[in-house]
């Protein structure tokens, strides 16, 4: 698979659906951190890191430090403010 990083575009739900469950690499279901950051990287975050702690803090209401699958929907709601459009604003 090639990872091209790409300029902010604009992203549907799909997309982004599609992008963070091939980043469960290790197939648990959940996503770490720095699955995140990788994801993150991938649909072209400047800061990729940063991005994935903010948006972990958001959505992880069990606070086990995962995204897990109930979280996952509330997740890619806001990512998708975020990335639907342009990463400009700061939320
Ligand atoms: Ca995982
Ligand atoms: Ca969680």
């Amino acid at each position: 698979m090639i990872t091209q990083i790409r300029p902010a575009v604009t992203y549907t739900r799909d997309d982004l659906v599609g992008v963070f469950n091939r980043h469960d690499k290790n197939k648990d279901g959940r996503l770490s951190i720095s699955e995140l950051k990788e994801a993150f990287e991938q649909i072209g975050s400047r800061w990729p890191l940063m991005r994935a702690f903010l948006e972990l803090l958001h959505a992880d209401e069990n606070h086990n430090g995962f995204i897990d699958k109930e979280e996952f929907e509330k997740f890619i709601d806001h990512v998708l403010k975020n990335f639907g459009k342009k990463e400009k604003t700061m939320s």
